[in-house]
């Protein structure tokens, strides 16, 4: 499909960390009256509310969804509702019902209403520790110890099932933990990497709840919603994974971050105060193996942990001088 044919693109979760970001680059690009918002429990911001339509959407209600794609004629989806790691293990049974049903009421309706191309993200959840955790591969053992794990390891198995069944042209890529300054990630483990950022520049100290030397793989916002994009704009002749790719950006322990921001905030402290999420973590990889993405459709991430470190502080601080946080 090429961008020309593309009539109408649904965001669901589009008031959350990725999808408020992604849906204003894909208004950029393709017509803000084009990008359908739809967002559920948070309120959406004044811009993404105000810059193209915006639905309240419930995922877990297949009849709304076919509602939404109907009104708009979507022919594209990029599925983003989800509940993460850390609140998927306070309520195993939330994350079921949203990741799973949701996932499965979007792909039958986009099934049901001919929709082209659906964009769905899987995370590095879906490892466990049975995968060596260094240059995790593309093909690995998937036993993760997570709900949210278990979910992304399902809906991969689902999203492939979609392609060869009913050649539904479903794409995606397994998000490390991503980096943002416009909308706070809510609930996952990862989140550390982003509260340390609002911390150290409102309070110049952090209490971080895993480990010092605690080493994830992580990724920059324009990296996270470009390899979204991209993936998308492929050719399907260069899509051969219809589970999931590999993708990564930056991978850095706790305390590299933690002396990274003190470079930019020289009276900065940080703590480390490890609680459950700490074991969620060491079941993940520390770096991922994305070779395989590379060479199918060209993948390659930009920032590395000084860039992308003085561009979060950089905007983070704009946000913070102007009463906008
Ligand atoms: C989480 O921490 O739950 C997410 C993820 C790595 O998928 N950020």
């Amino acid at each position: 499909m090429s961008t020309k044919t593309m009539k109408r693109i649904l965001v669901t979760g589009a008031t959350g960390q990725i999808g408020s970001e992604l849906t204003m680059e894909l208004r950029k690009r393709y017509g803000s009256y084009n990008v359908i918002a739809a967002g559920h429990r948070r309120k959406p911001s004044e811009k993404l509310f105000s810059s193209g339509p915006f639905e309240y959407l419930d995922v877990t209600k297949k009849g709304n969804v076919g509602k939404v794609v109907e009104k708009y004629d979507v022919d594209t989806i990029y599925h983003l509702a989800a509940v993460l790691s850390a609140i998927g293990e306070q309520n195993p049974q939330l994350a079921w019902a949203v990741n799973i049903d949701g996932l499965y009421n979007v792909l039958e309706v986009a099934r049901e209403h001919n929709v082209v191309r659906v964009f769905w993200p899987s995370s590095i959840a879906v490892f466990g520790p049975e995968t060596s955790r260094v240059d995790t591969p593309q093909d690995a053992v998937l036993i993760p110890r997570t709900m949210y794990g278990v979910t992304k390891v399902a809906g991969e198995l689902l999203c492939n099932y979609y392609f060869i069944r009913f050649g539904l042209d479903v794409r995606s890529v397994r998000y490390p933990g991503i980096i943002s300054s416009e909308t706070p990630p809510v609930g996952g483990t990862t989140d550390y990497a982003v509260k340390i950022f609002y911390e150290a520049l409102e309070k110049k100290r952090y209490s971080c709840f895993v480990r010092e030397d605690t080493v994830l793989p992580m990724m920059y916002m324009p990296d996270c919603t470009k390899a979204a994009i991209d993936l998308m704009d492929a050719d399907s002749s260069r899509i051969k994974c219809r589970t999931s790719y590999n993708v990564t950006g930056i991978s850095f322990s706790a305390g590299e971050l933690a002396a990274e921001i003190k470079k930019h905030i020289p009276g900065f402290e940080c703590e480390y105060k490890p609680d459950f999420r700490q074991k969620i973590a060491d079941s993940w990889p520390m770096s991922i193996d994305d070779s395989v993405a590379r060479e199918e459709w060209s993948w390659k991430s930009t920032y590395d942990l000084a860039a992308m470190t003085k561009d979060m502080i950089e905007k983070l601080a704009k946000r913070f001088a102007e009463g906008n946080l």
